[in-house]
């Protein structure tokens, strides 16, 4: 972020929304995303007109849309909540915007502080602990006079690495009290690398005979997409993206592209087996999702990691671990002439063409958005069974054009893609939903409306929760229960929220009904009922 110079000198007594507006200007957080009530009215008053509200309709969207926002401006987004009710129904948001490692800061109205003691309607108890542990910082502050200042922390804590969210609870009363104006200090929390611990990784990857990266979502987030393929031709690694990485940080059309790491224990073994150094970029050591047993890596294997999060050095099940910032870690990497003669890697086997049946397949609708959408589109991904074919039939090749939940939890997908739309007007932003995942934040569809947002969504309609069909007949559950979705019309829903809205049946239908989603100036959802 750029720290602005703020002229400080004002005329009249200063109040905390004064010191709070004039934080947020210096911040460049003058979009809020918020869902209002009777404790956040005050904040609201006599709103100025460079600021402008993004409302959602319901909380946990408005997290999810600030999420996508804050991480398409490299900037914290603010979000301001209704009491404990509207954190609550953030939770889920929170959690996954923790995991996602978005800078936000959240901030909630309170009750009056006279009140307080008599638990009025809509008191939030213990307001700074609900957000807990899924927050890097919260506090109500103690005096009204000091809400500026919790936000100036709530804002560095979010912007240093691992970056995250963080929680103010703000006393209705507080705004209209004498506050101070704080002007944004320059603070840098970037991290150089230890210099002799990046001298023997790159002692180790120039004698290695086959290396490989595994590179995972903080490499994109750090700014490092350039610098990871420079490095990764210098020596002609093997590039693995970490399992569930929730950004894409490495070409998926590069020669040296190799796959995707699954997050199972045993899995990543035996891919990383035929590696004798294997760096880590940006990423756990490992995700893993199902249970399996093994060694976490083959025995002839050194492992290596880079990461701009201490926990994660902290709990790796082995190898050497560096915290750093990537791009400064890369950067670093190459000063020391690390490079190899190693023959040229074969390029991976192209994919074949799907040919056209009538029903639509997943790989047929995945080919057909690669061939069709523009290519500096963003997607943003959530269609769990559907991103093996996604990674097969639709690779992302650019730097910030890719955007998944890295919590697991559901429902960030659709409203991310809103937040990620305005921050970016100028780009093409493709949400790819499942049909059960979008329902768990459908409400983003009218503020895309209301913005009158260029976002085409894609809904993989196959009337299932069809990620977890496919787990439960892993785990022998003949019959699983509570996963078909029948008797949604996402048409209706989308014409219901403002949007246009069409379905798609037969695949000789699908391109130009894509192609025109693709181009549409308003949000267009299409329905893709898939086989
Ligand atoms: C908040 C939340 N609730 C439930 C789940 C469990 N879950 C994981 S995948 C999945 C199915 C998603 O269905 P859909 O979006 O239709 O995609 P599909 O699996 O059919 O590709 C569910 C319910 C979750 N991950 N997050």
């Amino acid at each position: 972020m750029s720290i602005v110079t703020l002229d400080t000198s004002r005329v009249g007594p200063v109040t905390v929304r004064d010191g709070v507006m004039h934080l947020l200007r210096g911040f460049g957080m003058t979009t809020i995303f918020g869902n209002p009530g009777s404790t956040e009215l005050p904040f609201y008053c006599n709103w100025p007109a460079d600021f402008r509200y993004i409302l959602g309709l319901q909380e946990s969207v408005v997290v999810a849309m600030a999420d996508g926002y804050a991480q398409a401006t490299r900037n914290a987004a603010f979000v301001n909540l209704h009491s404990a009710a509207g954190v609550g129904h953030a939770l889920g948001s929170v959690f996954t915007a923790y995991r996602n490692r978005t800078p936000l800061v959240i901030t909630a109205g309170q009750q009056t502080r006279s009140m307080l003691m008599t638990d009025p309607f809509l008191f939030a108890q213990s307001a700074s602990e609900f957000p807990k542990p899924y927050v890097k910082w919260s506090v109500e502050p103690a005096r009204a006079e000091e809400v500026p200042a919790a936000i100036a922390r709530a804002y560095y804590t979010a912007m240093q690495s691992p970056c995250g969210p963080t929680f103010v609870s703000i006393p209705a009363d507080d705004w209209d009290q004498p506050g101070e104006i704080i002007t944004p200090r320059l603070v840098s929390f970037r991290v150089r690398p230890d210099a002799g611990m990046i001298s023997d990784v790159a002692r180790a990857l120039s004698v290695s005979k086959r290396p490989a990266l595994v590179v995972g979502p903080a490499v994109d987030r750090n700014n490092a997409w350039d610098l990871v393929v420079q490095l990764a031709e210098r020596i002609q690694a093997a590039v693995w993206a970490s399992p569930k990485s929730g950004r894409c940080s490495f070409p998926e059309n590069h020669p040296q592209f190799t796959g995707f790491l699954p997050a199972e224990r045993n899995l990543i073994a035996a891919a990383l087996s035929g590696h004798d150094v294997v760096l880590v970029l940006g990423a756990p050591a490992f995700s893993y999702h199902v249970e399996t047993d093994g060694p976490f890596l083959a025995s002839a294997t050194t492992l290596y990691q880079i990461v701009d999060d201490a926990e994660l050095a902290s709990w790796a099940l082995g190898g050497t671990a560096i915290v750093a910032n990537l791009d400064l870690a890369i950067i670093d990497l190459l000063d020391h002439s690390v490079s190899a003669k190693r023959p040229l890697l074969p390029a991976r086997p192209a994919t074949p063409r799907i040919q056209t049946s009538d029903v639509i397949s997943v790989d047929f609708l995945m080919q057909t958005l690669a061939e069709l959408r523009p290519d500096d589109s963003i997607v943003v991904e959530e269609a769990p069974s559907s991103r093996a074919s996604m990674q097969k039939y639709l690779p992302i090749c650019r730097s910030e054009s890719f955007y998944a939940t890295s919590s697991g939890g559901l429902g960030f997908g659709l409203p991310a893609a809103v937040g990620v739309a305005l921050a970016k007007p100028d780009r093409r932003v493709i949400a790819l939903v499942g049909d059960g995942s979008s329902m768990y934040a459908v409400q983003a569809l009218w503020t895309a409306a209301q913005h009158n947002l260029p976002i085409t969504i894609i809904v993989v309609r196959n009337g299932t929760y069809g990620a977890l069909r496919g787990l439960a007949t892993r785990l022998g559950t003949n019959a699983p229960i509570g996963v078909d979705l029948p008797g949604i019309d996402f048409v209706a829903l989308a014409i219901g929220h403002g949007c246009e809205g069409i379905r798609v049946e037969h695949s000789n239908k699908l391109g130009a009904v894509m192609a025109m989603a693709l181009q549409a100036d308003r949000p267009t959802l299409v329905e893709v009922i898939v086989s």
